[in-house]
């Protein structure tokens, strides 16, 4: 475990002296482009506690973006990482290889859904797994469209912001932006025309209309969809509407891309949020929760495919890098001999009860959606289903104050979503929870 106290303890404004000092420091050096969640500069972390440079200790409602689910400096990842540099730090494995990487391709085979013999490529960034997924996809079956999804988001390169729906902030003024990319209505139960029960009775067959008419399934190479979306707001599909989908790529020869970047590795509460109804993808994208805050991606898929790119079409020279492969092995390793898909659960049903009470209390509370320690709240003006974007500022800033880094999503700036680390104590759990009810019940309206 951690040696930082796990207890929230606010000693100065946020930010407080020190930060304001290196903040002016960071606005003279780095790009104005670079958002900023929370303006406190850390200095070590732990467990379920961000301590910054003035002594201040926040609750970490975030886990930098469903990275550290392991948490902060986890034993066997510093353990793993600390020897692997002893060692050596690069060799390139397209030079010469290492088993590390190995190892982690072996982890990955054996963890994502499905029993069919898979293989791995092992990439640094999640908008690199996903490209890697379409050069893989498009090759395999001499195809060029690719499906994506409103309200999904698969990165920020060229390629992946044409696959992302979001215009502001990840896409203006940065086009053109690849060709070949199509996208098609969510199954987005809250916000579907007609409501919850005709998005579950429509949404499918609308979308495989859809693609028959609009592309031709023919041409098809890749379903790219996130089995529940992140940055979109964690909009859950109804029942049915993943499977069918894949079930519709199956039957026309079409590779179906789980993009788990944000929902892997346990934090739904299964190892892979594609586990929950059976749907076993084609090819699986991975990072974020893989190597406990190293830089690491792959991609998972059938053998078959991933083997019948000609020798030397995938590669890079970092991808797969020995330290963060030996992180990818300490923090797998903790997911599974700690069981935290089991923990995911049970913080789930912790968070889901208050999030609950809240909606029962709040009526700017639209809906409480997500699995596991994957769960948001949807903010609209009471009554309606406007989005409301100014609650979630207020909120955000109360809970900041308090002392509870809290982050936001969805395509209307109105979803407040949590991802604590795995390994966060219940009582800060609770904690965390209670400030955010507190903030909701601040807003004047
Ligand atoms: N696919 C499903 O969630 C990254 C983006 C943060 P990278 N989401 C966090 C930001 O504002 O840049 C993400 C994701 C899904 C792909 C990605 C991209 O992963 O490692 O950020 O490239």
């Amino acid at each position: 475990m951690t040696s930082i106290p796990q207890i929230r303890k606010i000693v100065t404004p946020i930010p407080g002296p020190k930060s304001q000092e290196i903040l002016k420091r960071r606005s003279e050096a780095v790009s104005a482009g670079l958002g900023m969640a929370i303006p406190m500069v850390v200095e070590k972390a732990g467990g379920g506690i961000l301590v910054d440079v003035d002594g201040n200790s926040v609750i970490d409602m975030g886990a930098g973006i469903a990275v550290v689910s392991v948490g902060n400096s986890a034993p066997r990842v510093v353990a793993n990482v600390k020897q692997q540099v002893e060692s050596f730090t690069h060799t390139c494995f397209m030079v010469a290889p290492y088993l590390g990487y190995i190892e982690v391709a072996e982890a990955l085979n054996r963890l994502t859904p499905g029993t069919h013999k898979k293989k791995s490529v092992l990439l640094n960034t999640g908008a690199e797994a996903l490209e890697n997924a379409v050069k893989i996809a498009r090759s395999y079956t001499k195809r060029q469209a690719i499906v994506v999804f409103e309200h999904g988001y698969h990165g920020r390169t060229n390629l992946t912001m044409a696959m992302t729906a979001k215009n502001m902030p990840y896409k203006e003024s940065f086009g053109p932006f690849a060709p070949e990319v199509y996208r098609m209505p969510m199954a987005y139960p809250l916000r579907w025309p007609g409501g919850a029960d005709a998005c579950q009775e429509e949404a499918l067959d609308f979308v495989i209309h859809k693609m028959e008419k609009e592309i031709g399934a023919k041409n098809i190479a890749a379903i790219v969809i996130e089995p529940i979306q992140g940055e979109g707001g964690f909009i859950v599909p109804p029942r049915g509407f993943l499977p069918g989908l894949s079930k519709f790529a199956t039957e026309n020869g079409i590779i179906f891309v789980a993009d788990e970047v944000q929902t892997g590795f346990a934090r739904t509460g299964q190892m892979f949020a594609c586990n929950d109804e059976g749907v076993v993808p084609d090819l699986i994208t991975t990072a974020k929760g893989i190597a406990g805050g190293l830089p690491l991606a792959a991609v998972t898929g059938r053998a078959e495919i991933m083997d019948s790119i000609h020798a030397s079409g995938l590669g890079g020279t970092f991808g797969g890098s020995p330290v963060a492969c030996a992180a990818a092995l300490g923090a797998i390793a903790t997911i599974e001999e700690e069981d935290l898909s089991a923990r995911a659960l049970e913080m789930g049903v912790i968070i889901s009860k208050a999030l609950h009470a809240m909606k029962d209390k709040y009526p700017v509370i639209a809906e409480v959606r997500g699995r596991g320690a994957m769960q948001a709240i949807e903010f609209v003006m009471p009554g309606t289903l406007e989005p409301n974007p100014a609650a979630l500022s207020a909120i955000v800033k109360y809970c900041q104050e308090q002392g509870v880094l809290i982050l936001t999503a969805g395509t209307y700036s109105n979803v407040i979503r949590l991802l604590p680390p795995l390994v966060m104590p219940e009582n800060l759990l609770r904690e965390a929870l209670e400030i955010l009810d507190q903030a909701i019940g601040s807003l004047a309206v």
